[in-house]
């Protein structure tokens, strides 16, 4: 496809010590020496950026912050601004993650104007999207997919698209054990791809990298990055483990 494949761990909430974040960041920066032609990335909690940036030097890993507030200062407590993020040197940001959008009030109009800001400031934006089991059993996945895309990337430009990465991630599969099978996830890779190219022409559109996201393991990675339209994945559980880790950077 010419697209660079991209892996992105991304740590949620975890792990609870800088010392295990530290170790973790240390088998990842091992592990990448021997993946090339593949992009990785740790995604990590605010704390744990400066540290694991340090640990990774020297590495290819690129490393990336969980949310933002919209915000660049001022008063308004437990929040973390671009301008910070920026500042410590992480080059990802996810915006819309299905947990950000279930548990923390994030909408498709919060997470365009959050994608928007990373955007605006040369950093690079991951954007989740992803139906419910409830969405996926009625059959309209693919519309869900498709009005999570358009709204959060609504206003974005044709030249920004160089600096995003669409993750899907199916809201069924996440930390489920359950993985969609790799021929439902290209099914809804194509068609993003096709909304995409609808927006921005294909040209565009073939240039995007698509992540599957939900439960993959070294053991389901292999079939899913064989598919034309899955470029990478954006990895959750599998991530806090080491070695697991490892394989899945080192997909075959
Ligand atoms: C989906 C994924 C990573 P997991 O949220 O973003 O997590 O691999 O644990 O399903």
């Amino acid at each position: 496809s010419g697209r660079r494949p991209f892996i992105a761990g991304n740590w949620k909430e975890n792990p609870d010590t800088l010392e295990a974040a530290i170790d973790l960041a240390k088998v990842v920066s091992t592990a990448s020496s021997s993946a090339s032609n593949v992009d990785v990335a740790v995604v990590v909690p605010f704390p744990f950026l400066v540290p694991v940036k340090e640990t990774l030097k020297g590495s290819n890993v690129l490393i990336g912050a969980q949310d933002l507030y919209t915000e660049d200062k001022g008063a308004y407590t437990g929040a973390t601004s671009l301008p910070m993020i920026k500042s410590v040197g992480a080059q990802w940001v996810l915006c819309g993650h299905s947990e950000r959008r279930a548990l923390f009030g994030d909408t498709d109009e919060t997470v365009n104007a959050k994608l928007k800001k990373v955007l605006a400031a040369g950093l690079k934006a991951i954007l989740c999207i992803g139906e419910t089991k409830d969405e996926y059993e009625l059959g309209v996945n693919k519309l869900i997919c498709g009005l999570q895309l358009a709204k959060g990337l609504k206003g974005v430009t044709k030249e920004q698209m160089e600096n995003v990465a669409i993750a899907y991630e199916p809201v069924w599969a996440i930390g489920t054990g359950l993985t969609a099978t790799p021929e439902i996830a290209q099914d809804v890779h194509s068609n993003i791809r096709a909304i995409l190219g609808e927006a921005y022409g294909q040209a565009v559109a073939d240039k995007v990298v698509i992540q599957y996201g939900g439960s993959v393991t070294p053991e389901t990675v292999d079939e899913l990055m064989a598919m034309p339209d899955i470029d990478g994945a954006l990895v959750g559980g599998a991530s806090l483990v080491g070695e697991k880790f490892a394989r899945i950077i080192n997909f075959k």
